[in-house]
């Protein structure tokens, strides 16, 4: 075994994988459980997913449970989603269940990538790509997050797509970045509200989905960019959200192939 083997086999399958992601169907921003669910129905689908998670582990929100307890609670409305991912859960009454965060993580991260998404752990989605007339994202710009983190001024690269999903949680990160720098599309992020998780959940799920051309919401960052409140350690409506927003991209592009794209 020589060294220089290992450097080779490396270098040469992650600039494949790079050379692939510089085009993709749909970039979907964070692998939180929004953005595993969302990436799982859509590579189901047969499209091309490319899921940037800034950290270097899937899961978002779910690993801490509730305020650090190992369990999170997730509603009889999303026990469907739960089945299809064979997620295990224990009736708690009032028609709760609760689950063990690190099978969830565990299995919606695989099945996502079994599905045929395409996880990129660090790497951090920094800025869109967006065309005028008519306004249209057109795909997202990242760099490494230890470069982020460093705070050097290093130039990205971008990865096209034909949807990009914002599932980066309570920042809405993407969609703060639109409604700043493409004033065009006039977007405004209002920000979550306190607890009531009930109506949080049901108006998650509901409102997940298109808030542009080419740029779709899930997960908390639906909350953060409609004013809806906030609901804690319940995770039925991110799940519930990931396939309504993956069912409202795959609508919208079965529907209007972009010039010079097969649909
Ligand atoms: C790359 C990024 C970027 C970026 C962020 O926070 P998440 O788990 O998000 P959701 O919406 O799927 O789930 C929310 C849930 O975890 C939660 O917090 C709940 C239910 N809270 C309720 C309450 O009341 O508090 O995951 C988002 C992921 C994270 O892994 C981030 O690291 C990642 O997105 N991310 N990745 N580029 N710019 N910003």
């Amino acid at each position: 075994m020589r060294e220089a083997d290992i450097t080779r086999a490396i270098v040469r399958a992650a600039l494949r994988d790079l050379e692939e992601l510089s085009e993709v169907d749909v970039a979907v921003v964070g692998a939180g459980p929004s953005g595993l669910t969302a990436a799982y129905y859509l590579a189901k689908e047969g499209l091309r997913v490319a899921v940037f998670e800034r950290r270097f582990s899937f899961g978002g929100g779910i690993g801490p449970g509730g305020n650090m307890l190992p369990r999170i609670v997730i509603q009889e409305e999303a026990l469907g989603v739960l089945a299809e991912f064979g997620v295990r859960s224990v009736p708690a009454g009032g028609g709760l269940y609760v689950v063990d965060p690190a099978e969830l993580i565990a299995k919606l991260a695989y099945k996502a990538v079994e599905a045929g998404a395409k996880v990129l752990l660090g790497a951090h989605v920094s800025d869109l790509i967006y065309r005028k007339e008519p306004p249209r994202i057109t795909g997202v710009v990242w760099v490494w997050s230890p470069i982020e983190i460093s705070q050097s001024h290093v130039d990205p690269i971008f990865t096209e797509s034909k949807a990009v999903i914002d599932a980066t949680g309570h920042g809405a990160e993407v969609l703060s970045i639109a409604a700043r720098k493409v004033p065009e599309l006039g977007l405004s992020v209002k920000g979550e509200r306190s607890a009531y998780a009930e109506l949080a959940e049901r108006l998650v799920a509901e409102r997940s989905g298109r808030v542009a051309a080419g740029l779709y919401v899930a997960g908390m960052a639906t909350a953060a960019y409609y004013g809806f409140p906030r609901m804690g350690p319940i995770f039925g409506g991110m799940l519930l959200s990931g396939k309504k927003v993956a069912e409202s991209v795959a609508r919208d592009l079965r529907a209007t192939p972009l010039p010079g794209q097969p649909s």
